[in-house]
């Protein structure tokens, strides 16, 4: 039985193997990423039970993802290969120290997610729902699904986190100022980053973004600010210094990383300060790997680094 259940949209991931952009390179690794199967393969290596759902191809890259998920020990009973449309695609580069992504995901498999694939026993045990704001950007249904998965799982006493995850290649602000900070109002636990409350509230100053997250019944857990994630509970603000990486590679999973390591710290009975410092801690390692998820490390790993363990080389 799941702790935390997630769905959403996880695509085949292609990226170049050298340092040549994606124009010019001659050969590609393929990867897989998706903001909730990231966040919830996180969980899985964390120590925690997790399932995750979607609609994918049966084709190669969606029986490849669905095997590499199981195989993370995520629960995937819920997810399905279809024909009824290809397993999404993206493709990644790092050019000059800029990461550009690339789309090829309209009508994908994930796209056609209705509200009829939801599994309201399988949503009611579970003690919190994850939801992005990713899946509403996808098509209609997918956002009929996202708000009918969240009525599910506060009609069941299930806590609600939604990341909104704003993807401006799938969206205007426009389009999804209104749908996002809607699905907001019905979280336990929002977490956005700073920089999309920026946009989403229309506003540089953080005393303003506070007093909007105040209205929230939520609350609230703010990424990327400069050094610290914040945490907004009732209008007060407080903040957790993050860990200092050594090398950035690949930033891309850092977000979903942090939710991971904050929803375990949630698991374990930790404080919302102990918990965000997990999350900084996960965060802080995943830009340090490439790949969207690949960095995650497992709960032993998390220990030793935190008893500041020596690690033995040989
Ligand atoms: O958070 C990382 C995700 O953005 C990445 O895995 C791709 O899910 C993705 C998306 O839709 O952008």
């Amino acid at each position: 039985q799941p702790e935390i259940i997630t769905f959403g949209e996880t695509m085949a991931l292609m990226m170049p193997t050298g340092s040549k952009g994606i124009e010019y390179s001659p050969q590609f690794q393929g990867l897989f990423g998706g903001a909730e199967s990231n966040v919830a393969i996180g969980v899985a290596r964390l120590g925690h039970r997790v399932g995750w759902f979607s609609r994918l191809g049966k084709d190669p890259f969606g029986r490849m993802i669905l095997k590499k998920i199981r195989g993370e020990g995520v629960d995937v009973s819920r997810a399905e290969l279809t024909t009824e449309a290809p397993t999404g695609l993206m493709l990644r580069e790092v050019v000059s120290g800029k990461t550009s992504v690339y789309y090829y995901r309209k009508g994908s498999a994930a796209s056609t997610l209705r509200p009829e694939h939801l599994d309201e026993e399988y949503i009611k045990q579970a003690q919190y729902l994850h939801v992005t704001g990713i899946t509403p950007a996808l098509s209609d249904s997918c956002r009929e699904t996202a708000k009918e998965a969240i009525r599910l799982a506060r009609k069941n006493g299930v806590k609600v986190c939604f990341d909104p995850n704003l993807r401006l290649k799938l969206w205007t602000i426009e389009e999804a100022r209104g749908v996002l900070l809607e699905l907001a109002q019905e979280a336990d636990y929002f977490l956005p980053g700073l920089d999309e409350l920026k946009l989403l509230y229309q506003t540089e100053s953080f005393d303003e973004i506070v007093a909007r997250l105040s209205e929230l019944r939520a609350v609230s857990i703010v990424k990327g600010g400069d050094d610290e994630t914040y945490i907004v509970e009732n209008g007060k603000v407080s903040s957790v210094p993050y860990f200092k990486a050594e090398q950035v590679v690949d930033t891309v999973g850092a977000g979903d990383g942090f939710c991971a390591g904050f929803f375990v710290g949630l698991l374990k009975g930790y404080s919302y300060y102990e918990s965000v410092r997990l999350g900084n801690l996960i965060g802080c390692m995943v830009v340090q790997t490439e790949g969207d998820w690949e960095g995650i490390p497992t709960w032993e790993q998390v220990e030793a680094f935190l008893n500041n363990v020596k690690h033995v080389e040989r």
